[in-house]
């Protein structure tokens, strides 16, 4: 099945019908869809499959049966953020299942084996931990300090996963990773990228030097519920206040250091119009260019939040739900990725992303990561796109890059 077909394939799956975004959460009908999808196309591929109990997933294309040891693993996620675009992680995977398409087409036969990989939960878009499913998978947390997240819902982990039956499939084996060091090589993700890095430079395809640092913080705001026009407004201790002037302190010290920071998502208590609320709850995400510039600009949003909450005669604490420090990607890695024979290497650029890619860099292994242009950079919006031309440019380089490595 062609790249074209596996991409109308998969595009239906968790699209909603307003806003033509997506919502594929981790262990929701969506994202059990779009899994149970891939483990189709790799069984069409007489790929070996395996499954391990929080729901990673992975295909390995073995030519010869005696060639086992590590092998060179590919692949990205299934899984969105709210109301997300089509190629933030699937692009990644339905590219790596067409390279090895095109790869056999090529006669080519690796000297190790090439695998294709899923990741659940990469987004921490249900779960609020990024990279939940490669974190487990390398060891970067446990189950046992993951089974303490819980959803919107207060739906806790297991529960979600024993519900959608993630632990019970046929498929689990529940040693499908028995050592990643001793399975895995390297790791390759190829991504669309999220910026204008290169539309900007008129290239298709780019190679990743390095993440940025970033996290997810947790800012409780709380005060004193009250009637709104019954209470002076000298007299008030609104959260609401606080929260207000902490977003734009935050947006203003990104602004000065070149960082980002950026509150999505704000949970207000009771959310009612006529009274002034009791506690205000906001995720800040914080990215920037080193771990120090973060520490620094959260030190100070969190400074200037506090100053803020002492005036209002409000409360505040910060908590930190997820953090991934910088990744380094291996440099010769890239540089060899990079290299085109006769032409001009790609460009090695960084990213403010996370991506599972980092996790298993941290962990230890080669990676690497390929991004395919993105004309207009936007992602995480129903207006994520990448040209279908670009897209079979990244499956080439991706073939190249697979051909490069399990030679
Ligand atoms: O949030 C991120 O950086 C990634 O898209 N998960
Ligand atoms: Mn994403
Ligand atoms: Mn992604």
């Amino acid at each position: 099945m062609s790249f074209e077909q596996m991409w109308r394939d998969l595009a239906p799956v968790g699209r909603s019908s307003t806003s033509g975004g997506y919502f594929r959460q981790p262990f929701e009908t969506a994202e059990r869809e779009a899994a149970a999808w891939f483990l189709e196309q790799c069984r069409a591929r007489d790929l070996e499959v395996s499954c391990d109990e929080v729901g990673n997933l992975v295909g390995w294309w073995r030519p010869d049966p005696d060639v086992t040891g590590p092998g060179v693993l590919t692949g990205s996620h299934l899984d969105s953020v709210l109301d997300g675009g089509a190629y933030d992680g699937p692009l990644g995977v339905v590219s790596a299942l067409a390279a090895i398409d095109l790869l056999r087409e090529r006669g080519f036969t690796p000297a190790k084996p090439i695998g294709v990989s899923v990741f659940v939960e990469e987004e921490g878009s249900r779960f609020g931990l990024a990279c939940l499913g490669s974190r487990l998978l390398t060891g970067a947390t446990t189950l046992d300090r993951a089974k303490e997240l819980r959803d919107r819902d207060g739906v806790f982990l297991l529960d979600a996963m024993d519900a959608a039956g993630v632990r019970s499939s046929p498929d689990v084996t529940s040693v499908a990773w028995p050592d990643l060091r001793e399975q895995v090589d390297c790791f390759v993700e190829l991504h669309v990228e999220q910026g204008r890095d290169l539309v900007d430079r008129g290239v298709p395809v780019g190679v990743a030097s390095m993440i940025w640092p970033h996290g997810r913080y947790r800012f409780d705001f709380t005060g004193e519920a009250n009637h709104a026009g019954t209470t002076r407004m000298e007299d008030r201790h609104d959260p609401m206040l606080t929260y207000a002037m902490t977003a734009l302190a935050a947006n203003k010290q990104a602004r000065l250091s070149g960082s980002r920071a950026t509150f999505g998502r704000v949970d207000v208590q009771p959310n009612g119009t006529n009274a002034v609320p009791s506690r205000v709850t906001a995720w800040m995400d914080a990215r920037a260019e080193s771990s120090q510039a973060l520490e620094a600009m959260l030190a100070d949003i969190t400074r200037l939040a506090g100053e803020r909450a002492e005036r209002d005669g409000t409360g505040l604490t910060v908590n930190a739900e997820s953090v991934s420090a910088v990744v380094d990607f291996d440099r010769d890695l890239a540089e060899r990725i990079a290299a085109q024979p006769g032409a001009a290497a790609w460009p090695i650029i960084p990213t403010m992303a996370g991506h599972d890619a980092g996790i298993l860099s941290q962990a230890g292994i080669p990676t690497a990561m390929l991004f395919v242009r993105n004309p207009t950079g936007v992602s995480h919006s129903p207006d994520e796109f990448a040209e279908m031309a670009d897209c079979l440019r990244g499956v080439e380089a991706l073939a190249d890059t697979l051909e490069k490595l399990a030679r």
